[in-house]
């Protein structure tokens, strides 16, 4: 019930903001949508999507782009791909969420955990992160393997009205 109910909020949110026809498809999901909200958006709908980013990485620290300006309400399909050879992630968040979480990566260096705005990916391999921009505001996507935000990985999201 719950993800039915998102759904249909999600739909008439992108649907008020953009005139967006698309009916609603019937397809089964992997796995429910989380209903967590975050400052910084939430868990997008796949079939939500308005735009595709290709995100590369790069042992140089960084992120291409660097930079990006969504509309708020606004579901991003972030197609990350690590060119590097080294580890590398991508994590959505304020700046105080990034320096949080690459302070506890110091401390507990290895420690994976698995959350809807941030994708890990290893050498060569492309990982995908849905997300819904829901409030307008300046948030960030940084690489939170140790030393790598620190060295500049980081990437900056306007979300604008
Ligand atoms: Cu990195």
């Amino acid at each position: 019930m719950k993800k039915i109910f998102l759904v249909a909020i999600a739909g008439g949110y992108l649907g008020a903001a953009f005139a967006h026809g698309e009916g609603m498809s019937a397809k089964k999901e992997v796995r429910p949508l989380s209903a967590r909200e975050f400052s910084f958006g939430r868990e997008g709908d796949a079939k939500k999507a308005t735009r595709i980013v290709s995100v590369g990485m790069a042992d140089s620290m960084r992120f291409t782009p660097s930079s990006l300006t969504v509309k708020r309400g606004e579901t991003i399909k972030f197609v990350v791909r690590n060119n590097g050879k080294v580890k590398h992630e991508m994590v959505i968040g304020t700046m105080k969420d990034l320096k949080e979480h690459a302070e506890m990566m110091k401390k507990h260096p290895g420690m994976e955990h698995d959350d809807p705005y941030m994708a890990h990916v290893a050498p060569g391999r492309t990982e995908t992160i849905i997300w819904q921009f829901t409030r307008e505001g300046t948030y960030y996507y940084g690489c939170l393997e140790p030393g790598h935000f620190e060295t500049g990985m980081i990437g900056k999201v306007e979300v604008v009205k």
